[in-house]
């Protein structure tokens, strides 16, 4: 009997934001939520409090990336991250009033997409260092496709000027996973 070689799950990176209500707790229920339903995650970042990139008249926020791998289409990853978005943010939404986690899709395997509801690689991820700082954080060498160029090299030409520091470490993320789950 010959038999199906195991199908390799294409990887994909994710950037988690918060910058309203508890933000550490939104990031690590985002990361609870993500969990299953043919989704394993993979190495995380630490935690990394930014300034505001756009609208600058708003709180800091709390980014991190979280490297995945997942059978899921691709589209079918982006409706699960559109939901728990939504679980998040209507729960918060009732007490502080804005939405309180925003989940994008960096990139995934070597895909290069575009259509009305996902774009791949993220289009503006280049130019962020809330982005590559904690994406060189656990994945330097990765070549994001289409660009010809490492995340580190990426980081090392982005000229974003806005400040990023390191508060909580990927230990301590990955600490405060194991207590929420106990
Ligand atoms: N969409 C297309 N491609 C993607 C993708 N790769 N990942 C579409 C996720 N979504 C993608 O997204 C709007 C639409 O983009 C969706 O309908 C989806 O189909 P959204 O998350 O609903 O709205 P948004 O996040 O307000 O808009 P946008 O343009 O994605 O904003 P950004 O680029 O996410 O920026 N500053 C700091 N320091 N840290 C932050 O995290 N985030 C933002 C939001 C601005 N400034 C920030 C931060
Ligand atoms: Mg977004």
């Amino acid at each position: 009997m010959k038999l199906n070689p195991p199908r390799r799950a294409p990887e994909a990176f994710l950037s988690l934001g918060a910058n309203l209500g508890d933000r550490e707790e939104n990031l690590i229920r985002a990361l609870q939520a993500l969990r299953g339903r043919g989704i394993r995650l993979g190495r995380l970042s630490g935690l990394y409090e930014t300034e505001p990139v756009g609208r600058e008249e708003q709180p800091d926020f709390l980014n991190m990336v979280v490297r995945l791998t997942t059978l899921l289409p691709p589209l079918q990853l982006l409706t699960r991250m559109q939901e728990i978005e939504q679980q998040l943010g209507r729960v918060r939404h009732e007490r502080w009033g804005a939405r309180t986690i925003d989940l994008d899709l960096l990139c995934m395997g070597g895909l290069i997409w575009r259509d009305e509801r996902l774009v791949l690689p993220h289009p503006r991820l280049h130019e962020r260092r809330f982005v590559l700082v904690p994406f060189a954080e656990i994945a330097a060498d990765y070549e994001v496709p289409g660009t010809g160029a490492t995340v580190k090299e990426l980081l090392r030409d982005c000229r974003d000027p806005h400040r990023v520091r390191l508060c909580w470490s990927a230990e301590q993320v990955q600490l405060r996973m194991r207590k929420a789950r106990a």
